[in-house]
C-alpha cells in the first residue's frame, strides 16, 4: 500500500457511498505484550486501505459528497515520546504527506465528531471489533441526538462499511496484485531456502527462523501469519506453532508461511522430506494432493464458483485416497458419507488479501446461500491436505502420521487464473532437486 492506492481506494470508497454519509474508520492501538512493552504494531486492514497511514491510535473520517472528504485524527507530535517510541507525523504530516483534507489530534475526537456526523444520513461504522471504541461512538452519536433541539440531525442509521468495503477489498487492481506478486517472490525465497536447509536433527524453529529472517531480510514486514513448522505427525496439528521438535530422518516437514509486504500477505503451504526424499508411502499421498491441488487451481476462473473449487478438489482427493488404499467404498459412497473428513476436515481455501483469511462474501445475498462466482481481481488459496492421525488404526500403518498439504496463491484472471505462487517447486521430483 502507499498513499496513491489509498487514494484511489479512498474515491472509490467515497463514490459508493451516497452523499450525506459518514463513514468512521478507526485503526488499532498499542497492545501490550509484557509489563511497558508493545507487540509489534500492524495497522487495522480496512484503515490502512484507505489511508496508508501506520501509526497506531488514529481515525478516518470520510464524508461522502463533503468538499473536504478526508477527515484525519492522529497522534500530535511530541518531542520526548517521538525519542522514546519513534517518529510521528503529527498533524501537519498527516495533511502533507497522507493527502487529509483536514487533520486533529486524536485528543480532539471526542468533541469533534459530533460535529462531524452532525446532519449526516448515515453512519458507516463496524460495531463489535473493539467494544471500548464502540461505547465511545455511540456515545457521541448520542450527544448529537441530544442536540437535536438547537436544529442539529445526526446519523439515525448505522451501517456496516464491509458491505462496500470489502467488496472492494476482495477485488484487488493491478496495483495491489503487484503487491502480492512481490510477497509471492519473497516467499518463494523462504520456501526454497528452508527446502535446501532440512535435514534430520534440525529442529522446526531453525526452520522458522529462517523462512521469518528471509521475510524481512527482502524487506518484507515478517510472516502475515505465524509461520507453521510441523515436522511428522505435527503436520496433523492444522495450526500447530510451537515449532519446537527436532526433525527426525524420514519425516516430512509441513512449512506453512507466507510473507506479508506493504500489508498484503501470500499463504503458501509445502510439505517436504527430511532426507531429500520421499518413501513409498509418503509419495503415494503426496501425489494424492498434488493431483488434487492442480485440479483445483485449473477450476479456478471468471464463472466458476468458489465452492466448486473445492468440489472439484474433494472429488479428486477422495478418488485418489481410495486408489491408494486410504478409503474403502466407492467415490460416490465416500462422497455421499464424507467419511474423507477424518483426512480432510478444512475447506480447500479462502480469500486472500491484507488479511490472511481475507474479507469478501463467500455466498451471494439471497436467501438460500449460493457459492458465489469467481470474477476477475479475485485472489483465493487453493491447499486440499490429507492428515492421517498417528493413532487411527483404521489407516493403513505405512500412511500413519503422515499430514501433507500444498497451497499456491491463485488470482482470477479475465480469461482464467494466474498462480501467483506456481514457482515455488511443487512436484515431487522439483521439490526433491530443490531439497538437494
Ligand atoms: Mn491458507
Amino acid at each position: 500500500m502507499n498513499t496513491s492506492m489509498a487514494r484511489a481506494h479512498r474515491a472509490a470508497f467515497l463514490a459508493a457511498m451516497s452523499d450525506g454519509d459518514v463513514a468512521v474508520i478507526p485503526t488499532g492501538g498499542e497492545v501490550t505484550r509484557s509489563r511497558d512493552t508493545h507487540f509489534k504494531f500492524r495497522p487495522n486492514s480496512d484503515f490502512w486501505y484507505l489511508t496508508a497511514f501506520p501509526e497506531p491510535e488514529a481515525v478516518a473520517v470520510l464524508r461522502a459528497g463533503h468538499d473536504e472528504p478526508f477527515v484525519l485524527f492522529v497522534r500530535p507530535r511530541d518531542a520526548e515520546k517521538e525519542v522514546w517510541n519513534g517518529r510521528r507525523a503529527g498533524v501537519d504530516g498527516a495533511r502533507e504527506r497522507f493527502g487529509a483534507d483536514v487533520a486533529y489530534p486524536i485528543e480532539e475526537l471526542p468533541t469533534r465528531l459530533p460535529e462531524l456526523l452532525a446532519g449526516a444520513e448515515r453512519l458507516f461504522y463496524e460495531t463489535g471489533m473493539n467494544p471500548m471504541f464502540d461505547s465511545q461512538v455511540m456515545g457521541m452519536l448520542a450527544s448529537s441526538h441530544v442536540r437535536s433541539r438547537d436544529g442539529v440531525t445526526a446519523p439515525g442509521v448505522v451501517v456496516r462499511p464491509g458491505d462496500i468495503l470489502h467488496e472492494m477489498r476482495l477485488h484487488k487492481s493491478a496495483d495491489e496484485l503487484a503487491v502480492m506478486r512481490r510477497a509471492a517472490e519473497i516467499t518463494h525465497e523462504a520456501h526454497t531456502g528452508a527446502m535446501a536447509a532440512l535435514r534430520p536433527g534440525i529442529y522446526e524453529y531453525e526452520i522458522e527462523s529462517l523462512v521469518d529472517g528471509t521475510f524481512r531480510k527482502h524487506g518484507g514486514w515478517g510472516p502475515g501469519y505465524t509461520t507453521i513448522a510441523a515436522s511428522g505427525a505435527n503436520a496433523c496439528i492444522l495450526h500447530y506453532t510451537e515449532n519446537d521438535n527436532e526433525v527426525s530422518d524420514g519425516e516430512l516437514l509441513l512449512l506453512d508461511a507466507g510473507c506479508e509486504v506493504e500489508g498484503y500477505t501470500a499463504d503458501v503451504t509445502r510439505t517436504f522430506p527430511a532426507s531429500g526424499k520421499f518413501s513409498k508411502a509418503q509419495r503415494d499421498i503426496y501425489d494424492v494432493v498434488l493431483a488434487a491441488q492442480r485440479a483445483g487451481v485449473e477450476h479456478v476462473r471468471p464463472g466458476n464458483t468458489f465452492l466448486s473449487v473445492h468440489e472439484t478438489t474433494t472429488r479428486v482427493l477422495v478418488d485418489g485416497m481410495i486408489g491408494i488404499g486410504l478409503l474403502k467404498g466407492t467415490l460416490d459412497e465416500n462422497l455421499a458419507s464424507e467419511d474423507y473428513r477424518r483426512y480432510f476436515m478444512h475447506k480447500t481455501g479462502h480469500w486472500l488479501g491484507l488479511d490472511v483469511h481475507d474479507v469478501g462474501r463467500y455466498f451471494t445475498e439471497d436467501k438460500k446461500p449460493v457459492s458465489r462466482e469467481l470474477a476477475p481481481g479475485m485472489v483465493t488459496t487453493v491447499e486440499p491436505g490429507i492428515y492421517v492421525p498417528a493413532d487411527d488404526d483404521t489407516a493403513p500403518e505405512h500412511f500413519r502420521g503422515i499430514g501433507i498439504r500444498l497451497e499456491d496463491d491463485v488470482a482470477v484472471t479475465e480469461s482464467g487464473y494466474d498462480n501467483l505462487t506456481a514457482s515455488v517447486p511443487i512436484t515431487a521430483e522439483d521439490v526433491e532437486a530443490a531439497c538437494a
